[in-house]
């Protein structure tokens, strides 16, 4: 599957015609419907219009119309400081180690509440899948943010896919167990393999995202190929990566870091100033790739996606419900 954008694709690069153009009309097909659902797409954030440590990548994606487009992390710094305790738990881990992963063929198994279960072949997935653009700031809890443009689909179109049934109230998400790749499985750092969730209407919102690449390229191994969530107005970590299997089911699942350290990581883990991991404040966040001296920056309610997703909440305790 090509999933490079024009301007990326270097002159030595050779790739046949025909699969050049379909990476072409994928990406711009993708990036007018998502200019076409612009309002609901205005990402509520204040930006400031450093760019002083953009590099080369970044300049391709000036064209972007989202508001945090200047602040793009690196390539990088993107791909070299990573959490994926699958490969260990050093922040260079996984780009050192990340390697050992085949990522292809790849099957992503579909069961419980759903009218097609089955597993299918990711390639399969793809090719019904509209491919689009979006850049989204991701605040991990650790209290760092960097911002990337994604490449994925829409989560809901695959949902809609699988066919719910009416027990269908949530979606669990799995990461491939196979400790000889990912050797960060035979050290009990977590309970593998690691899991995550979300409601029903979280998954089906047009902001949660399947990812399968980023910054036009093909996902690399360590930031979740083939296949990472990203759900923006949440923490990092509920943005699970290699994703082997997507059940539906009817009672809220059972989280990795909930299950590992339940008073620190709820369920819901929306990016919340407000509510204080009980060993740090959340209230601020150090910008990945930022120059030496720029002061942390504020985070925002629901990482700057509140007016997309704050209805979603209403009525619940943010402080229980955390
Ligand atoms: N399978 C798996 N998914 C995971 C993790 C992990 O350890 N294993 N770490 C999470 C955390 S804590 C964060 S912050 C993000 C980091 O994504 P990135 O490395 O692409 O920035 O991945 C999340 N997804
Ligand atoms: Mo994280």
């Amino acid at each position: 599957m090509l999933i490079k954008s024009a301007s990326l694709i270097k002159e030595n690069e050779v790739t046949p015609k025909k699969d050049y153009d379909k990476s072409r009309s994928i990406i711009s097909a993708s990036r007018r419907q998502f200019l076409a659902q612009g309002s609901a797409l205005v990402l509520a954030t204040s930006f400031s219009p450093n760019t002083l440590w953009a590099g080369n990548k970044i300049e391709h994606y000036k064209k972007s119309n989202s508001p945090i487009k200047n602040e793009l992390t690196p390539y990088e710094l993107v791909t070299s400081y990573n959490n994926f305790y699958e490969f260990g738990t050093g922040k260079g881990d996984p780009a050192a180690h990340a390697h050992r992963l085949k990522t292809r063929p790849w099957s992503v198994t579909v069961d419980g509440e759903v009218g097609k279960p089955g597993v299918y072949d990711l390639e399969d997935i793809l090719k019904r899948q509209q491919l689009e653009e979006r850049i989204y700031r991701l605040r991990c809890v650790e209290a760092w943010s960097m911002v990337v443009p994604w490449i994925g689909f829409s989560l809901a179109e695959l949902i809609k896919q699988m066919e719910p049934t009416s027990k269908a109230n949530y979606v669990e998400f799995t990461t491939l167990y196979d400790p000889e790749q990912m050797p960060g499985q035979k050290r009990r750092t977590l309970k593998w393999p690691y899991v995550e969730g979300l409601r029903m209407d979280e998954a089906m919102h047009p902001l949660t995202l399947m990812a399968t690449g980023l910054y036009g390229e093909e996902m690399p191994n360590q930031n979740g190929a083939p296949l990472r969530l990203i759900v923006p107005w949440k923490y990092g970590f509920k943005s699970i990566k290699s994703i082997v299997k997507i059940r539906l089911v009817e009672h809220q699942p059972t989280t990795s870091w909930n299950e590992s350290a339940r008073h620190e990581y709820g369920f819901y883990a929306n990016v919340n100033p407000h509510v204080s991991h009980p060993r740090w404040s959340q209230s601020r966040e150090r910008v990945i790739g930022a120059p030496l001296f720029t002061p942390k920056r504020k985070t925002e309610m629901f990482n700057g996606y509140g007016e997309q997703v704050a209805s979603l909440y209403k009525g619940m305790n943010l402080k229980r419900f955390f």
